[in-house]
Formats: C-alpha cells, structure tokens, sequence
C-alpha cells in the first residue's frame, strides 16, 4: 500500500498542483489544513470540516502531550478513532507552541523543558520525545523537532537555532525511523529555518536534503516581520527544497499571504485564523473580511457571502442573524462563522488548483486580491 507519493499534475510558474496519497487519504495540493489543536477543529464536527473540503488537519503534540496526553489517546486507539476524523492528520512537533505558550522554559541541546500554560507542570521535550507522541497520537504526517528565536534576533542567535534544528532534524529522522508500523505507515517532513537569511536558509535546506524527509516545511515565517518580508524570504525559499517534495509554510495565513505563497512555489498551509476569527465575529468574504460585530449588518439580509457554498450561505442565512447571533455570545455564531470561513479557505483552494491547472493563476491572483482588497461588501 502507498505510504507517500506526491504526484504533481500541473505547473505555472513557480506554483504547482497535484496530489500527496497516503494511506487515510488522498491530499489535494495546495492544501489548506484547518487546525484542530486540542483533537478538535474548534466548533466543527469532523464530518463538517470534510464536508467542507479538507483533505487533511492539523493536531498539535504540545497541547495533546498535556491534555489528555498521548498515551491516553494511544488506549483510545489513536488520536484518528479519538476524534473520529479519518482523513490524514499532521501533527505539528511542539517546538514552536513550547516557545510561544509555556512558561519558564529551559532550553538545552538535549531539548527543551518547560511549565505547562494549563497547570504549571514541568515536562521536558525533546526530539526523541516528540516523535513519540506523534507516534502514540497515531500522525500521518510527522513535523521534525525545532528550535525556534524570537525575531527581532541577532543573527548569530538565529543561526545558531537553524543549527540546532539541523541536529534535531537528524536525532528526529532517527528516532521516527526507530518507530517500526508507524514508520513504516506515517511520513516524516524536515523543517527549514534561518530566519529572512537566504543563505542560511540554503545551508538549512541542504542539511535536510542529506538527511532526507518526505516533505520539507518552510518554518520561521509569519511571526511578525509582515507580508513583504515573508514574500522576500519566499522568493528563494522555496526554490531552494526539492522540487518533487511538497513545501509546507507553517502557520499562514491571511487569504492574500497564500495566494502569495502559492504563486512562489508552496504546497500546504495551516493557519488558525479560519477558526479563531469565526469565533471573534469575523467571516472571510470574496470582498475582504467582514466584522459581523458591527451595527451596519444589523438589518443586512445577505448571506456573508453570496457565491459561498457553505450551509449558511446557500440557505440564505443572513448577515443580520449572525450579527445578532454574535452579539449575544450565542455559541451558534460560532459554529456558523467557523463553518463559513473554512468553506471560503477550501474553495480558495480549489480555486487556486484550477487556476493552476489551467495556466490562469496570474490573472486569477490579481482578480481574487483587486476584489479581496477592495473591501466595499
Ligand atoms: N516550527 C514549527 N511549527 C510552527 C512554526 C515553526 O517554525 C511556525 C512558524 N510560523 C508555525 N508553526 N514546528
Ligand atoms: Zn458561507
């Protein structure tokens, strides 16, 4: 059986579109991968969110580690049966949620130890560690173990992070290898980092491509420099993995930062914006985000989106109800917003992959960004 081949059927430009098969699933690329932290995607049952279009999400090691652990979820037969989605799922490594969540964190060449943002608790992390709870969690998709800086940095310091990560991605290639059926079943993806460095962003890549990964991610990006910068850093980026690996830019983004990427040559995203923004009140649109918390959609009896295919939007939910639904802290705003903002991020996908396909995506960039822009919903 196909543990992981990544077929590419079409290219323009740079961008490219085909598909990644494994074994619980075929991946359309580019892919959006809605982000289920805590073995949810925040308001969705799973059946809604493939409904929606997903092929793939994301789980979290960093979170799952401390509730309700992997091994628990290992007795429940896996984080796939737990949470009843039985499509692929990447879990990330929790190099980067250890950083930007914990407390009192201690870092080492042996790893990482911290305090848990839920209890205090210390644990200690480290690549070995990491690739068992992907392991236990049952992962498709395994993320190697990094280290991440928090920019501004100095460039030493964001060199020596890189290094390390490079030493990390070994000790994680070995220790995923160690992992028998699951190795044997799952694929391991290298993370790129070096900040907005071009140069060691190419000494990063090509210590990954010696170890060797199924698929290579673009880390250290969309964490505060703005769009131009990451679209400077994507202009090489990318261009510097293996062509006939999919390229994964973690953590983005907004619609226009992955209409960007796709243009330079990435294949796969997660973001928590989707979800996160539905449950604040904001929806995306094919005219720019809408604040459905504001008074002038009180009276507004248009969908949020008219070309949407989402259940709201094709039965003609308006604008007003979910204002008003929104306001009141109803949790059903909730589950609609999110509902809504992962069809718009799965249709923009599959636009993105017939524009591909047909060689359009020049014109169907700047057509989707003049109106996303434009704002006047
Ligand atoms: N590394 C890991 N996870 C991540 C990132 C990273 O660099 C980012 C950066 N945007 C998001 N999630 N392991
Ligand atoms: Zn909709």
């Amino acid at each position: 059986m196909t543990r992981f081949v990544f077929h590419i059927t079409a290219t323009d430009g740079p961008a490219r579109t085909g598909a990644i098969t494994m074994r619980r699933g075929t991946i359309r690329t580019p892919a959006f991968m809605p982000v289920g932290t805590a073995a949810t995607v925040k308001a969705l049952r799973a059946s809604e969110v493939a409904a929606a279009g997903a092929d793939i999400i994301l789980g979290n090691t960093y979170h799952l580690m401390l509730r309700p652990s992997a091994e628990r979820i290992a007795r429940l037969g896996g984080l796939h049966n737990f949470m009843g989605w039985h499509g692929p799922i990447l879990t990330d490594s929790g190099g980067y949620q250890v950083m930007s969540l914990s407390a009192l964190t201690k870092r080492s060449e042996e790893g990482v130890s911290f305090a848990s943002h839920l209890d205090g608790t210390r644990h200690m992390m480290s690549p070995e560690r990491s690739m068992e709870i992907q392991r236990l969690l049952g992962s498709d998709i395994v993320m190697a173990f990094d280290e991440l800086v928090a920019l501004p940095a100095p460039r030493e310091a964001v060199e020596a992070a890189m290094h390390r990560s490079m030493r990390w991605a070994r000790r994680s290639r070995d220790a995923f290898d160690a992992g028998g059926e699951h190795a044997e079943a799952a694929a391991l993806f290298g993370i790129q980092q070096g900040g907005l460095d071009e140069r060691l962003r190419a000494e990063s890549a090509s210590h990954l491509q010696e170890i060797g990964f199924d698929g290579y991610a673009i880390g250290g990006l969309a964490v505060g420099e703005g769009q131009e910068a990451m679209f400077g850093c994507l202009d090489h980026a990318p261009g510097q993995l293996p062509e006939a690996a999919p390229r994964y830019l973690m953590g983005v983004g907004k619609p226009d930062d992955i209409v960007g990427a796709v243009q330079r040559g990435v294949d796969m995203f997660d973001c928590v914006l989707p979800t996160r923004s539905g449950r604040n009140g904001q929806a995306f649109t094919r005219s720019g985000p809408l604040n459905l918390r504001n008074a002038r959609h009180n009276e507004d009896q248009a969908p949020l989106d008219a070309e949407c295919g989402c259940p709201s939007c094709r039965t003609g939910v308006s604008r007003a109800y979910l204002h008003h639904l929104v306001k009141s802290g109803e949790m059903l705003g909730a589950i609609l917003m999110t509902e809504h903002n992962i069809w718009f991020y799965q249709e923009l996908m599959a636009n993105l992959r017939a524009a591909i396909a047909a060689g359009t995506l020049t014109s169907f960039a700047a057509s989707f960004l003049g109106r996303y822009k434009n704002r006047d919903a």
